[in-house]
This record gives C-alpha cells, sequence and structure tokens, in this order.
C-alpha cells in the first residue's frame, strides 16, 4: 500500500483547545494532571469524551473494563474498524499529553473528515483504553491486554488497588455501564499517536518517530524481611533491618542494569515499610520493581543475576527477600506495512522522522499481537514525561496527527483483501 498524500489537515488549534479542556480534569497546581484510571477525575474526562465524540456524529460503546469506542461509520460497514486511540488516564504526578494525545487526536481526525464532509469506505475507530498507566491497578495496558485476550474479565474486576477498592467498584462508582462484552470489538487495524517519552526526537531535531516496535516489560512485586526491634537497645551488628537491605537491593538493581546498559533500565518506583515508626528498626519493607529491554534475553539475564544478588544480600544480612514476577510482557515489533504508511506519510508531509523502539509500553503493544498495528511519536521537552512537568509543542502535536489522519485515510480507504 503506497502511502499516498491527502490533501486534509487537521485543525491543530481545535486540537490544542481539547488538550487545554481536558486538563482541568484532575489538574494539579503545578501544572500536571493527576487522573488515575476509574477516579472521580477518570469518569469527569470519560463523559467529557464521550459528549465531544457523539456530538461528532461517532456512535460510543463502552466494554466491561469501560473501555470506550467511538465509531465513525464507513460505506462498508462489513469491514472490521481502523481504530486509533489511547489513553486518558495518568500517573499521579502525570502531565498533560501522555495519552491524551493520541486520544484527542483521534477525536480532531474524525472532526477534520467532518468538516471535509469524506466518507471513508472502511468505519474508523477511536479508543480510550482503561488503565494504561498501571498505577492504581496492575498491569500497565491492563484494558488492552484483556481485550486481546491475556486476562478474563473476572480477573481483571476482582484485582484491588492499595485501598483494597476493586476494578469493579471503581468502574461502578463513575457509573460505568458497560454496553458490550469484552473483546465483541472488532478492529481490522491500529495506529496510536503518542509522545516520545524520551529524549532522542529532541535530541536529533526530527518531529516524527515512527515506531518499529515495543521493548519488553517485566513488573515484580518484592518484600525484605528483617526483624523488627529497639532503635536505642539495638546494637548495629545484631540487627536484622529490612530498610537497609531494601537499599543493597537498590544498588544491586542498578548496577545490574548498568551491566546491560545502555539498553537495559530498572526501576524501583514504590517502597513501603510496614508500621513505619521513627525509633523502631524497620522489619519489613515491600517494594515494586520495572525491568525493561528491547531483547527477551536481556530481560532473563537480569532477573537471573538479580535473584542471585537478592540471596547473597539475604543470607549476609540474615534477611528474607522475596521477588514475585507479577507481568511480562515480550518485546513486540509492529506491522511493516504500517510501520511504511506512517513514514510514508511523515515524507508525504515533508516531516522530518526516524525509525526507533518504544521504550514505553503502550496499548499499541498488545493490539500489536492480534491485529496490524503502529505508533506515531512526536517529541517531547526534554524527554520528560510521567512529571508534571510533561511538554509539547502544538505544531508538534499537529504534524502528529496530520500524519495520524495520513495513515488512517490510507488505511481506510484499502481495497479489500481477496480472501
Ligand atoms: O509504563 C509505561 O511504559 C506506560 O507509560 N504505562
Ligand atoms: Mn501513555
Ligand atoms: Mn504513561
Amino acid at each position: 500500500m503506497g502511502g499516498t498524500r491527502h490533501n486534509l489537515r487537521v485543525d491543530g488549534a481545535r486540537l490544542w483547545s481539547t488538550i487545554v479542556e481536558t486538563a482541568a480534569f484532575g489538574a494539579t497546581p503545578a501544572g500536571g494532571v493527576n487522573r488515575l484510571t476509574l477516579s472521580p477525575e477518570d469518569g469527569q474526562v470519560r463523559d467529557w469524551f464521550r459528549a465531544a465524540c457523539e456530538a461528532a456524529g461517532l456512535e460510543v460503546g463502552v466494554d466491561e473494563l469501560g473501555t470506550q469506542f467511538a465509531l465513525r461509520p464507513g460505506r462498508d460497514m462489513t469491514r472490521a474498524p481502523i481504530a486509533c486511540g489511547s489513553h486518558l488516564d495518568t500517573q499521579p504526578t502525570g502531565g498533560r499529553f501522555d495519552g491524551i494525545l493520541g486520544t484527542l487526536a483521534g477525536l480532531e481526525v474524525m472532526r477534520s473528515l467532518n468538516d471535509a464532509g469524506i466518507e471513508t469506505e472502511i468505519p474508523l475507530l477511536v479508543v480510550n483504553w482503561t488503565n494504561e498507566e498501571g498505577s492504581r491497578y496492575a498491569p500497565a495496558m491492563m484494558a488492552s491486554a484483556a481485550y486481546v485476550g491475556e486476562f478474563t474479565v473476572e480477573d481483571i474486576l476482582s484485582r484491588q488497588d492499595a485501598a483494597g477498592i476493586s476494578v469493579a467498584q471503581a468502574l461502578e462508582s463513575i457509573g460505568n455501564v458497560a454496553t458490550e462484552p469484552l473483546g465483541a470489538r472488532t478492529i481490522g487495524a491500529f495506529v496510536e499517536l503518542h509522545i516520545e517519552q524520551g529524549p532522542i526526537l529532541e535530541a536529533e531535531g526530527k518531529t516524527i518517530g515512527v515506531v518499529a516496535g515495543g521493548q519488553g516489560i517485566a513488573w515484580f512485586d518484592g518484600a525484605v524481611t528483617g526483624f523488627e526491634s529497639h532503635a536505642g537497645t539495638t546494637p548495629m551488628t545484631r540487627r536484622r533491618d529490612a530498610f537497609n537491605g531494601l537499599a543493597e537491593v537498590a544498588l544491586a538493581v542498578e548496577r545490574i542494569a548498568l551491566a546491560h546498559g545502555p539498553s537495559a533500565v530498572a526501576t524501583m518506583g514504590e517502597a513501603v515499610i510496614a508500621a513505619p515508626s521513627r525509633n523502631v528498626i524497620p522489619g519489613r519493607v515491600q517494594f515494586t520493581l520495572d525491568v525493561r529491554d528491547p531483547e527477551s534475553a536481556t530481560l532473563d539475564a537480569v532477573e537471573t543475576e538479580l535473584r542471585a544478588a537478592l540471596a547473597e544480600i539475604a543470607g549476609r544480612r540474615r534477611l528474607t527477600i522475596d521477588l514475585d514476577r507479577i507481568w511480562r510482557k515480550e518485546p513486540v515489533p509492529f506491522d511493516a506495512a504500517i510501520v511504511g504508511l506512517v513514514e510514508s506519510g511523515a515524507e508525504a508531509l515533508g516531516l522530518s522522522h526516524r525509525r526507533m523502539v518504544s521504550g514505553a509500553g503502550h496499548d499499541a503493544c498488545n493490539l500489536a499481537g492480534k491485529v496490524p498495528t503502529a505508533m506515531i511519536f512526536v517529541p517531547c521537552r526534554d524527554g520528560i514525561s510521567h512529571n508534571e512537568a510533561e511538554s509539547a509543542t502544538q505544531a508538534d502535536c499537529t504534524a502528529g496527527a496530520d500524519v495520524l489522519l495520513q495513515t488512517l485515510l490510507t488505511l481506510a480507504n484499502a481495497p479489500a483483501t481477496t480472501a
């Protein structure tokens, strides 16, 4: 499929106004967005998104996990829709673009097609996937993983957050009413626009990232168990200090990731002392670990070396250290033909571009296992993301949305393949 150039462009100012408007839902004083999945703020932005899609003539359906599907009819309604979109939930100290750009750019593409009176051969779909971030409920990209069959509805609905609230209860709290079973919605292809969330495009002065795939991810829950005792009477040499054990764990994680660098990365984003008290030696600390690399074998090597290091620390400090792998996402290649369309679309628009692999996980990484999928990146300032200072320019967001429009128009008018 050649990436023929379509003369239509999105309305960049209108796209930008939706980014600004939706940033109000969960706005933080520092200029970011705190909109955890299925929180009241997420409920507000979902209601806004539904209303905006319906006002654009789209028919909005919702599955059992709250994922929103906004359908724009095509001439041949027997064809599986060409989908775009991303997510509207954020990290606790999230930014105004992560996930939001791709979802709102999808809406903007539909609005632009409406303005131009264009009807596509194949229907189009804009998707807001529930819980992409994985911050409140693990794993990340949760609903798209369930959509492609990696988890059952019952499993996901029963998962609880730190306050013991289940996904089912959270869905009910925002008034979610499913109109279709999970997985019932057919998708013919999926194209996701997203900020890069890293420094490469900006450093190279490139506008478009032509994303060829996503790296592998492994998530762990861990616990260091020692022995609580008196801070004043316990000699240093007789302590089984879980916090100091965790400190050594963190240094081992860093050392091993660096040894597999520059590709491997590892992060301990959460650590909780059980029953913290200023004058009690910590007896138990729970933590989380996120390990990533483009190669599956490197994920294995990091885990193997880390388990050996933890065993040594535990023995030397008379601790118990548990490490439970709760999620593994293999590296995933995107569809070569659609990656090519993204590249030729950027070319046709005269936009500088380069191929790359995504360091962040995305719903596209799950969809790629089921339908032809690709991603489009645009730069973000200093590569900052998962931070309230996350920032992108209107020009780059518009350019990304125009490449999305080019790619969707080509896919949505592709001739039916002969069976
Ligand atoms: O963790 C990730 O890569 C994504 O931002 N949820
Ligand atoms: Mn995201
Ligand atoms: Mn994110």
